[in-house]
């Protein structure tokens, strides 16, 4: 699933609705939703079987898919002018759970993935077209996850999504699932460095989550090692540091309940919200399946219990920030007509900050002007119609599997304007934080109440 601009969500599956079958890699079940509408319509993609492809979105907020069901090279763009995918140049290396991430540059950096080469390569959307990297070798990768399959107490699968994030220096960070966390250079034909073990417990933590909450720090979130004993998911957690010369990861404090299969989102405060998972770690089921959710203070570094989902949100579920500052919760299962853990359905989450204290909706501040596009770096002025006292920006993201290397949180340091009018809105000028992009920008008032999002275009700076 994916933010459009306009606030509507683009979903798919596979080459069935409710499973998936292995195929010539050629048809999706897609369709857009309207959460203020409810109304759906077709986007099915007849070209491409995108079923536990990679994602992620570009300098313009197209949504880009790559890979998936059965191994293929096929990618595909979702086009915001006719709201349908199209193709786009395919891949060198198959790749089925590949991680996309977006660069500084606005290319893409596609990883680590079944059935691909030991390397990385590179989307140029300008060109529409893919280059190897070959020096941005994945064999530790492969052969960790070999080893925790051949380990594995035979709940799991063999294939991983990769947690990969850009670093405030242009490089990108892997803190897992494997044990050894990774440095990759994207330069020339690439390099990579290694760099760890976790300082988690466990160790191989597959299906957990990975986000970047604030420019340069990441929360590591739950997940499972195949091979600890006894097994399930973990309630372990580990903030990364990424200013630092070398990463730094450290253990922080457990979340209340142990998740796999959980996702992790940012909201318009900076709080991260984790929603749904499993405690057994086992795909496809919903036995030990965890509806409360639970949000993770950044400042004070604590969690604390939040409202429950009512339906389990486990493998293959997924959840994003929407405009409105809500957050969408959805899906789930994929494994055949009939099968208990297909949840073919979404649940919708109004954080506290939209709230008044007995629970009526809390009136909320609106951004009024601001320039539809920008560079890092640049001042741009805003306009609202009350007065605010923070402003807040978050890029539209894509994710599959707790996957969501698009989600980036940051504060907008501003000052308000001298004849009264308005804001002036310094914009962070490194492009490796502030990464190319759709941005939903929040104007929050003294009682923390946010507006819906403004749309802001963060351009590619030029060469
Ligand atoms: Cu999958």
């Amino acid at each position: 699933m994916a933010n459009l601009p306009d606030g509507r969500l683009v979903s798919w599956s596979a080459f069935l609705a409710e499973g998936f079958v292995p195929t010539p890699g050629n048809y999706t079940v897609s369709a857009v939703f309207n959460p203020i509408t409810g109304e759906f319509f077709d986007s099915n993609n007849s070209a491409h079987d995108m079923f536990c492809a990679g994602v992620t979105l570009l300098e313009d907020g197209t949504v880009l898919a790559t890979g998936g069901n059965s191994t293929v090279r096929y990618s595909s763009r979702f086009n915001l002018d006719t709201l349908q995918w199209e193709s786009t140049a395919p891949m060198n290396s198959p790749r089925w759970y590949g991680t996309n991430v977006t660069l500084g540059n606005g290319k893409v950096f596609s990883t680590f993935a079944q059935g691909a080469e030991e390397f990385g390569e590179m989307y140029d959307p300008v060109t529409d077209s893919w280059v190897n990297l070959p020096g941005t070798d994945m064999r530790t990768l492969s052969v960790e996850q070999a080893g925790v399959n051949a380990r594995s107490n035979d709940m799991g699968t063999g294939q991983w999504y990769a947690y990969m994030h850009v670093t405030p220096d242009g490089k990108v960070y892997h803190p897992g699932p494997t044990e050894t966390m990774h440095l990759f250079t994207t330069e020339g034909q690439g390099d990579v460095e290694q760099l760890g073990p976790t300082p988690l417990d466990r160790k191989h933590i597959q299906y957990g989550t990975s986000t970047n909450f604030s420019p340069g720090k990441l929360l590591v979130t739950g997940g499972e090692d195949l091979t600890y004993i006894p097994n399930g998911a973990t309630n372990e957690a580990m903030i990364v540091d990424l200013t630092t010369a070398k990463p730094t990861a450290r253990k922080i404090d457990s979340m209340h309940r142990t998740r796999a299969f959980h996702n992790a989102v940012v909201m318009a405060n900076g709080e991260i919200i984790i929603i749904g998972g499993n405690g057994n770690g086992i795909l496809f089921n919903d036995e030990d399946t965890r509806l409360d959710s639970e949000i993770f203070n950044p400042d004070t570094e604590t969690w604390r219990l939040a409202q429950p989902i009512s339906v389990p949100r486990n493998y293959h579920s997924v959840a994003l920030l929407m405009k409105d500052a809500r957050v969408i919760s959805a899906g789930g299962g994929l494994c055949g007509e009939g099968c208990y853990v297909n949840h073919l359905d979404a649940q919708i989450y109004t954080p506290g900050y939209l709230l008044n204290q007995d629970g009526s909706l809390a009136d909320r501040p609106e951004i009024t002007e601001l320039p539809d596009a920008a560079n890092p770096g640049e001042d741009i002025q805003l306009q609202t119609d009350h007065e605010v006292s923070r402003f807040t920006m978050i890029r539209l993201a894509g994710t599959t599997h707790g996957i969501n290397t698009d989600q980036r949180f940051m504060d907008i340091e501003f000052s308000a304007n001298d004849n009264g009018s308005g804001y002036t809105l310094n914009l962070e000028d490194n492009p490796n934080i502030l990464i190319p992009g759709i941005y939903w920008v929040f104007a929050l008032n003294s009682e923390g109440v946010p507006s819906v999002g403004a749309i802001l275009k963060i351009k590619v700076l030029e060469q």
